[in-house]
């Protein structure tokens, strides 16, 4: 039955311009949102930037521009990106955006209206690139000077005036929620959440920074010398963006489906943090919060911060084709587990899977049905029913696989199909055949029905094929073997050129 798909990427800093990483979640979340678009579903694909707070004022400082200035251009950065990336949002929002200035506004009133917000005063190590505090034990320490764990760099010393959530009442509620619901996805990050919570459970949360010191960010409501905290500005973007407060009917419609796809890095402030904001905003928490791995270079984990990045625009010069470089991050992506990035692996798999597989299946049956049945391959009265068994499974396999979110899984179950098509073609030899035409009907239909399952992760180039084979991609209703009546064959494209 198709329902709403309301999928989610984390709005991302734009103190830099966007790497792999950041291309890596987000093609995720543009799969997810494609593959439900063709179940049928009414989707909802919402991504942005982070734009708020003392890193990007920093940064901006640092640029020699004021904050705004500085954030429309990095804005317009990460917007090129994802369109080079062809990424389909649904909207690109901005926490400098009108409507979630307000979000916050009214969020943070309704929450100190129920009393959850007193002033007191902070003290504290606060790292600024994670935009975040860490207590004892959690930092590292050499020679007497604290670092953060994560990008080693020195912490600050903090200490002044600030509102405070009073997220301790929570503890209990949130460990309950994890224990009882399967909210987090793959389930050990969700033991981690709740190890931590029964071992130190919710602290109050400093949510307000002093205007003199941070005044990039939203005013408080009930105190225009402090800004709203960052992070609570950021994760209130998930209601902003389908409506909250705005349109009401919008917002149920996709709340109640939302997916939240984040890094492991992230994982805490949208769990622990985040289910207890939406629990003071009398909201249900979202259906899932996917989370990933990192990816790694050489073991460590790459970020603008440590400077280890690989740049998009540099894996989209190696293989000459966007759709190259989201099959391959794709491919090799894994929930549990880090992703070392590995250049080698990738070629390997491009030249192998893209350029062998799929592309001399493609270019076989293109130019034997122009050359042999003057592109017209029309339904033969009996069907090849192996592969139309195979079909038919790959489908079902497939649609598991990326319902669990294994999307590499899901890829390498599709190249099956198009390994047997290639198998297929190879025993019954069309190039003798007196009449090859329903020979290559069957191998075409192995194709379109792959090409469906593939155009959430290769849209463009499906749409080419498609294009060039004479069939078109609608939904997966139509993936089915035998359901194509005519083929009109344009020409036989070269659709991933071999790597040398
Ligand atoms: O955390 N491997 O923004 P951010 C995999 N603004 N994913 C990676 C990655 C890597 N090496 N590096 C980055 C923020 N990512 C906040 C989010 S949401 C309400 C606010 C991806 O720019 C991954 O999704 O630091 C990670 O969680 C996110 O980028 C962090 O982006």
């Amino acid at each position: 039955m198709p329902g709403t798909f309301y999928v989610t990427t984390p709005i991302y800093y734009p103190n830099d311009k966007p790497h792999i990483g950041h291309a890596y979640t987000t093609i995720m979340a543009d799969v997810l949102a494609r593959w439900h678009y063709l179940l049928g579903d009414d989707v909802f694909f919402l991504t942005g930037t982070d734009e708020h707070g003392l890193k990007l004022q920093r940064a901006a400082e640092k640029a020699g521009k004021d904050p705004k200035t500085f954030v429309d251009e990095m804005a317009s950065f990460f917007k090129k990106y994802w369109s080079l990336l062809n990424i389909g949002y649904s909207r690109f929002i901005r926490t400098t955006d009108e409507d979630h200035v307000e979000t916050v506004k009214r969020a943070l009133t309704k929450i100190y209206k129920k009393g959850l917000i007193y002033k007191g005063v902070y003290r504290g190590w606060y790292c600024t690139s994670c935009e975040k505090f860490y207590g004892e034990g959690e930092y590292l320490e050499k020679d007497g000077q604290k670092f953060c764990p994560i990008h080693l760099k020195p912490l600050e010393w903090v200490e002044e005036e600030t509102y405070f959530l009073k997220l301790s009442l929570y503890t209990e509620k949130i460990l309950k929620l994890l224990e009882t619901k399967d909210i987090i996805y793959p389930r050990e990050y969700a033991r981690e959440i709740i190890s931590k919570l029964r071992r130190e459970g919710l602290k109050d949360l400093s949510i307000t920074r002093p205007k003199s010191r941070v005044y990039w960010g939203v005013e408080a409501p009930w105190d225009p010398n402090h800004t709203i905290y960052v992070w609570v500005d950021a994760l209130l973007n998930y209601l902003t963006g389908i409506g909250w407060g705005r349109d009401e009917e919008t917002f149920w419609k996709y709340w109640r489906s939302a997916h939240h796809i984040i890094g492991k890095d992230i994982l805490w402030f949208h769990s622990a943090i985040w289910f207890s904001l939406l629990d003071m905003l009398d909201l249900p928490p979202p259906k899932k919060v996917i989370v990933h791995g990192f990816i790694l270079v050489r073991g460590v984990k790459m970020s603008k911060t440590i400077g280890n990045v690989v740049r998009i625009e540099d894996l989209v010069n190696e293989y000459g084709n966007v759709d190259a470089v989201r099959y391959l991050l794709m491919r090799f992506s894994t929930l549990e587990k880090d992703m070392d990035y590995n250049p080698e692996q990738f070629r390997q798999a491009y030249n192998a899977e893209l350029a062998d597989t799929l592309g001399n299946l493609v270019r076989r049956v293109g130019v034997l049905a122009k050359r042999k049945a003057g592109g017209i391959v029309e339904r033969p009265n009996s069907l090849d029913q192996e592969l139309e068994r195979k079909a038919k499974e790959t489908l079902e396999k497939a649609k598991k696989l990326v319902d669990e979110v294994k999307l590499g899984e899901a890829l390498v179950t599709i190249f099956d199909l198009l390994r047997e098509a290639n198998a297929y073609l190879n025993r019954t030899e069309p190039w003798k055949a007196e009449n090859p035409a329903p020979i290559l009907y069957n191998a075409l239909e192995a194709i379109r029905i792959a090409s469906i399952m593939l155009y959430p992760f290769m849209p463009a180039t499906m749409e080419r094929l498609a294009n060039a084979l004479g069939f078109k991609i609608e939904s997966f209703d139509k993936a089915c073997f035998g359901c194509w009546e005519k083929y009109q064959v344009k020409e036989a494209p070269i659709l991933f050129p071999k790597l040398r």
